[in-house]
This record gives C-alpha cells, sequence and structure tokens, in this order.
C-alpha cells in the first residue's frame, strides 16, 4: 500500500509521499525535487528526466518534452498539425487516428503513442517514489489540468496502467491545490456557516488554470473552475524567442530558425532570462558561445522592455478570473483570499494584475511548484485504507456540459438532454429511465463545442444491449446509471430491466408520474427529477451489495441529507413486484486505447525498463573498471608501495597502462561480462598487494587490544 502523489507537469514533475512525519515531496536520483517532463532515445536505452533534459540539445530529434499537449488528441486534429511545425522532434499517427512521437531508438525507427512516453515519464517519478518510501509503488494520484476532456483524462489513466500504477483518481491540479490548502486550516467556518471562498491561480508552463472554491470545516467544493489552456510560462519564453531571433537577424544575420539545435539553445536562454527579470528590473545581458556558424550572440533586455512585448498575453490574466466570479455568481468582495501557486505565477507582471483584479494582496502560502504533487498525495491518503488522515471531503466540478442523444423509440429522429451542466458536482451518478423493447444506443457528447481545447465533441457511444418487451408485449422500463467517475470521466456505468412481475391493481407504479406516455417517447429522469435520480441512488446504496457501495462512494457527500429529506416517505412507495435483471454494455468511448494494445504496451514498457536496467548494469561495471585502474594507480605510488616487488608493480603498472587504452578503444562498448572479467582479471593481481597492506595496517593493532587485554 503505498501513498504518492504524482505532479505530472507540461515541464516540471514532482513527486510526493506520505511517511510517518507527514507529506513529503522527494528528490529524484539527482537530489532534485523537480523532474522534466522529458525522455530521450538512444542506441541502447532511454533516459527518463533529468538525463534525458541534458540530452535535449546533443539528441535534440529524439528528446522529447511538452507531449502532454497530445493526449486524447486527434493526429488530424488542426492543433497538432500546426504544433508540427514548431517541434523539434517528430510526430505520427497511430493506427488508431490519435497522435504519437516518431524518434530513432535502439538503432530502430519507433512510433511511440502518447500514453506510452507518458508513461515512461511515471516509471522515473515510480522509481523516485521507490526509492524514497522503500518499497514497490501502486497505488498513486496522478495529477491532470482541470479543463483536461474526457479522451484526455482516459489517456493519462492509461498511460499510469501502462506504468504499472494504480491510480485512485485523477486529479484536477488546481483541486489538488486546494486540498494541500484547506486540509491544515484549522480556522474554516463550521458546517452550517457561511464558506469562504478562496480563489486557486496555477500558472505554469503550459495553461493557466484557476478555480473558485468554498471551505468549511473538514469539507471543499469546487464552484467553478476557468483556464485557458494556451498560456502558461512557455508563451512568455516565446515571445523572447521570437524578439531575439530577430534582433540576431539583424545584428548577426543569422536565420535562427534554420537551426533546431540553436533555436533549443535559445529557447533554454530566454527560460533563464525570463526567470532573472523577475527577480530583477535592471538590464540582464544574455549571452551564447558558438550559437551558430561559429558567432558568439549577446544581448540584454529588462522588465520594462519584457513587458511591453508582453501587453497581449498579460491581457490574458483577467478573463478567466472574471469567468469564475460570474459562473460561481460572486462578487470581488466574496473572496476571503487569493492563492497563487505554479512557476511562471513568479512573473511580477502576472501577480501584478491578479492582485489589481481582486483588489487585495495574493497568498503564497502554499510552495509554488510543489503544492500539487502534495495535494496528490493527500488524496492518495484519504483514498487509502491503510492511512489515517483527517477526513476531508472534496467535491469537483464536469468542466463542460455533457449532453446524451439517442433515437428515439416511437417517431424518427433524434432526442437528446444536457446531463451533467457545467460545474455539476463530480464524482456524480445519475439514474434515467427509458422505456425500450430492444436494445438502444446513446452517444455522449460535449454540448459546447466552442469551449473545448479540441474540435471533436464526441464523448463516447452506449450501446445498452439484451433489451426485450415485457412478456405483456409493452416496453420495457430500463434504468441506465451514468455517472461522472472520481477521475472526471463520464461513463454509462449500468444498465437495468425492470421487469414487472406482479402489480397491486390498486396502485401505480411508481414511475408512471414521471413517465407520463409510457407506450410513447422515452422518459429520462433529469434535471428537474434529479432529486428522484438521486434518491435512487440512496435507494440503491441502502440495499448493500458491494456494487452499490461503489455508488454510494460517488454520489457526493453533500447531497446525501438533501437527498433523504427529499425522498418519498415509505408509506407512500407503491407495492409494484419486480424483477431487476443486469443489462451489458458496450462502450466506445472516444480515442479509447484497445485493450490489445494496452496490454502489449505494458508488456513493452516492461522490457523497456529491462533494458535500461541491462544497459545500467553494463556501465556500472565498465565504471568498475575505470575506477580500478585509477584508484589502483595512485595507490602503487603510494600507501601500497612498500608492499609490492618491483618487478610486480611494473607488471601491474603496465596492465593497468593497457586497460585504460583498452577503454578507450576496443573496450569501449563491450557487454557486461567483459568488463566484469576484465576487473576480475587485475584483481588477480592487486588482490595480494592490498592484503599484505591490510596485515600491516591490523598488526600493531591486534598488539594494542592484546595489551589491553592483558
Ligand atoms: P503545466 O502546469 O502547464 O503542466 P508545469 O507544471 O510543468 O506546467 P511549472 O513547473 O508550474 O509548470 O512552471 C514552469 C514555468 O514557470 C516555466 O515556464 C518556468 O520558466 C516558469 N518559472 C519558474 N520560475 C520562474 C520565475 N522565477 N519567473 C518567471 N517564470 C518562472
Ligand atoms: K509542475
Ligand atoms: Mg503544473
Amino acid at each position: 500500500m503505498s501513498v504518492v502523489g504524482f505532479d505530472v507537469g507540461f515541464l516540471n514533475c514532482y513527486v510526493a509521499v506520505a511517511r510517518a512525519g507527514g507529506i513529503e515531496t522527494v528528490a529524484n536520483e539527482y537530489s532534485d525535487r523537480c523532474t522534466p517532463a522529458c525522455v530521450s532515445f538512444g542506441p541502447r536505452n532511454r533516459s527518463i528526466g533529468a538525463a534525458a533534459k541534458s540530452q535535449v540539445v546533443t539528441n535534440c530529434k529524439n528528446t522529447v518534452q511538452g507531449f502532454k499537449r497530445f493526449h486524447g488528441r486527434a493526429f488530424s486534429d488542426p492543433f497538432v498539425h500546426n504544433l508540427k511545425k514548431s517541434l523539434v522532434y517528430d510526430i505520427a499517427q497511430m493506427p488508431s487516428g490519435t497522435t504519437g512521437i516518431k524518434v530513432m531508438y535502439m538503432d530502430e525507427e519507433k512510433v511511440f503513442s502518447i500514453e506510452q512516453v507518458t508513461a515512461m515519464l511515471l516509471t522515473k517519478l515510480k522509481e523516485t517514489a521507490e526509492t524514497a518510501l522503500k518499497k514497490p509503488v501502486a497505488d498513486c494520484v496522478v495529477s491532470v489540468p482541470c479543463y483536461y476532456t474526457d479522451a484526455e483524462r482516459r489517456s493519462v489513466v492509461d498511460a499510469a496502467q501502462i506504468a504499472g500504477l494504480n491510480c485512485l483518481r485523477l486529479m484536477n491540479e488546481t483541486t489538488a491545490v486546494a486540498l494541500a490548502y484547506g486540509i491544515y486550516k484549522q480556522d474554516l467556518p463550521a458546517p452550517e456557516e457561511k464558506a469562504r471562498n478562496v480563489v486557486f491561480v496555477d500558472l505554469g508552463h503550459s495553461g493557466y488554470q484557476t478555480s473558485v472554491c468554498a471551505f468549511n470545516k473538514g469539507k471543499v467544493k469546487i464552484l467553478a473552475t476557468a483556464c485557458d489552456p494556451e498560456m502558461g510560462g512557455r508563451d512568455f519564453d516565446e515571445l523572447l524567442v521570437q524578439h531575439f531571433c530577430v534582433e540576431f537577424g539583424k545584428k548577426y544575420k543569422l536565420d535562427v530558425k534554420t537551426k533546431p539545435r540553436a533555436l533549443v539553445r535559445l529557447y533554454q536562454e530566454c527560460e533563464k532570462l525570463k526567470k532573472l527579470m523577475s527577480a530583477n528590473s535592471s538590464d540582464i545581458p544574455l549571452n551564447i558561445e558558438c550559437f551558430m556558424n561559429d558567432v558568439d550572440v549577446s544581448a540584454k533586455l529588462n522588465r520594462g522592455q519584457f513587458e511591453e512585448m508582453c501587453g497581449d498575453l498579460l491581457g490574458r490574466v483577467e478573463p478567466p478570473l472574471h469567468s469564475l466570479l460570474e459562473q460561481a455568481k460572486l462578487k470581488k468582495e466574496d473572496i476571503y483570499a487569493v492563492e497563487i501557486v505554479g512557476g511562471a505565477s513568479r512573473i511580477p507582471a502576472v501577480k501584478e494584475r491578479i492582485s489589481k483584479f481582486f483588489g487585495k494582496e495574493l497568498n503564497t502560502t502554499l510552495n509554488a511548484d510543489e503544492a500539487v504533487a502534495r495535494g496528490c498525495a493527500l488524496q492518495c491518503a484519504i483514498l487509502s485504507p491503510a492511512f489515517k488522515v483527517r477526513e476531508f471531503s472534496i467535491t469537483d466540478v464536469v468542466p463542460y456540459p455533457i449532453s446524451l442523444k439517442w433515437h428515439s423509440a416511437v417517431e424518427e429522429g433524434v432526442s437528446d438532454c444536457e446531463v451533467f451542466p457545467k460545474n455539476h458536482a463530480a464524482p456524480f451518478s445519475k439514474v434515467l429511465t427509458f422505456y425500450r423493447r430492444e436494445p438502444f444506443s446513446l452517444e455522449a457528447y460535449y454540448n459546447s463545442p466552442n469551449e473545448l481545447p479540441y474540435p471533436d465533441p464526441t464523448i463516447g457511444q452506449f450501446m445498452i444491449q439484451k433489451v426485450v418487451p415485457q412478456a405483456s408485449g409493452e416496453s420495457s422500463k430500463i434504468k441506465v446509471k451514468v455517472r461522472v467517475n472520481i477521475h472526471g470521466i463520464f461513463s454509462v456505468s449500468s444498465a437495468s430491466l425492470v421487469e414487472v412481475i406482479k402489480s397491486d391493481e390498486n396502485e401505480e407504479p411508481m414511475e408512471t408520474e414521471q413517465a407520463a406516455d409510457k407506450e410513447g417517447e422515452s422518459k429520462m429522469q433529469t434535471d428537474q427529477d434529479e432529486q428522484l435520480a438521486q434518491a435512487d441512488v440512496q435507494k440503491e446504496s441502502e440495499a448493500k451489495t458491494p456494487q452499490e457501495n461503489e455508488e454510494m462512494e460517488t454520489t457526493p457527500e453533500e447531497n446525501k441529507g438533501e437527498k433523504k429529506s427529499d425522498q418519498p416517505p415509505q408509506a407512500k412507495k407503491p407495492k409494484v413486484k419486480t424483477k431487476v435483471l443486469d443489462l451489458p454494455i458496450e462502450n466506445s468511448p472516444q480515442w479509447q486505447l484497445a485493450d490489445d494494445m494496452l496490454n502489449l504496451f505494458v508488456e513493452n514498457e516492461g522490457k523497456m525498463i529491462m533494458q535500461d536496467k541491462l544497459e545500467k548494469e553494463r556501465n556500472d561495471a565498465k565504471n568498475n573498471v575505470e575506477e580500478y585502474v585509477y584508484d589502483m594507480r595512485d595507490k602503487l605510488h603510494g600507501m601500497l608501495e612498500k608492499f609490492v616487488s618491483e618487478s610486480d608493480r611494473d607488471a601491474l603498472s603496465l596492465k593497468l597502462e593497457d586497460t585504460e587504452n583498452w577503454l578507450y578503444e576496443d573496450g569501449e562498448d563491450q557487454p557486461k561480462q567483459v568488463y566484469i572479467d576484465k576487473l576480475a582479471e587485475l584483481k588477480n593481481l592487486g588482490q595480494p598487494i592490498q592484503e599484505r597492506y591490510m596485515e600491516a595496517e591490523e598488526r600493531p593493532k591486534a598488539f594494542d587490544e592484546l595489551g589491553k587485554q592483558i
């Protein structure tokens, strides 16, 4: 049982774990708590994280960064198409139509799906957690931007599975931050008091996310989110890069964009410059030696000039904040605090804009870089039965309104209905009722396409199978449970046919009042009937079969109370003898990775992990030989000198020298065993000398000991 939270950023990833002392952000093998979201492919192995980042310039075509935006995207998406031009690495279409990355790996051209690439990154983060916890890690919570759609979320869940992780929850980044903020707050208003509204802002490398949340003791309810998925630190870098491309074009007659390597270096330097400008408002130099065509370049910039350059971009800070207040129907005065996180939230002009908008000082009580990972680890701790943590309930929101459409049972044509409006509580289940004689299919889609980051609003097709008429020939009542689950993913989770066996003549079946025309059109219980839909969930959960207990979990805490009071009193319940038959559902969510592909990817990830491990062992074996050569050479002329005959020393010296040369020539690229044998051969000569030295060292000590005893 592990308790781990992963913040998988566009640029930077963080790992937080729960230990006896509490939640802790842990460092990777480079003693760095930040792991770059970077994967590099080589002729023998992969490098992931910091090791990959160091290859961004030297192995630029096979080093992938910024792949987070490809989740759930069709290759034909115009967005993907536009991006292709600006990427240093290549992308390609997967057989399923989604986006993959094309690289040289093990001397072969390979296309990896986006799920595989993110899985590689997760493999690294998992190892970091395992090293910190000194035990295997599986259970975890993984962060996603709160604006992620269904397809994007499913893609990340698959990536986690490929990496051998059991993702207990995909957590919206702003929600993770809200949890990290609220769980330790001792002074939150009591449950019956007016909630405390806090705004959270996360400005990362790729995206700008904001949310407004209502806190009471022991709980947080997300009221609304508003985002700009195309605004982040990256866009500020982009402006700087464009600026210097023009400047260097004029000043040095260099066409930077023709040289990917130079461009990658310019991006790196511009990011550094941007950070320096956050701390300092005077002129800051930018120098790059041997930039391209053997030319050194230099320039300078100050914060004022930078802010002028960023006018348009800074103009995008406010709209999501407006939208938040509008959606939540709150005024600026209703906001208790504004908490900012994310690396790019450190840009002074961004902070000024946000602060000015709300008319208050911003709070930076949370760690700007680690809050998301910490929130995820806290959520994992809450979900883990093995960990005791303060009770804290989280109600999130549905980011885009979800509708269902279906072919009408009687008339020609298509009916549709919004099942989850924007900002509906999530996770959440609803029961819908249809009257049908035969199998039917439901299509789920986002009904506000212009809010979506991509053109295709389809969520998926859901076929309700094995539907048959009642014995009487009438339509059967079909109960369909739809839900937005803990990951924020929509599904048709179950369907059942209610077979009426015997009904009391005097009493109408309960549903007739809702289903005005039983013979005609299907009836759905939605918005107005939501209470009833909820009551259904409640009722079923009272039956306490394991399945239904699970449903209880997905019905938000806050609604339990309301539901009880709205439930029809027991006495009025009609007496209808019914039998409920579960119906199979054929789920076809859009862009869903097929099971056999997923299994193949799991297997391949395992093979690649093994290959990386073997390569590491081979390298370690080689390094051991090298180290021994240097170490012995020093010692032969130092501390071991008195313990070896001149001729033996010369023989070993020669051998060491030969080995050193060999390591740079034939021995540069050998199997692991060759290095192991080589080391053994050297040790054969060196060991007796070292033993004689040890004996001589130990002898006086032994005499001393003896002396003490006498
Ligand atoms: P996303 O949240 O979009 O997935 P991410 O989580 O990887 O991205 P962060 O680590 O929050 O992003 O932020 C990285 C960004 O913050 C980079 O653009 C980086 O240059 C920027 N950044 C970090 N420190 C500073 C600073 N002091 N001043 C300005 N920008 C900074
Ligand atoms: K991050
Ligand atoms: Mg982030």
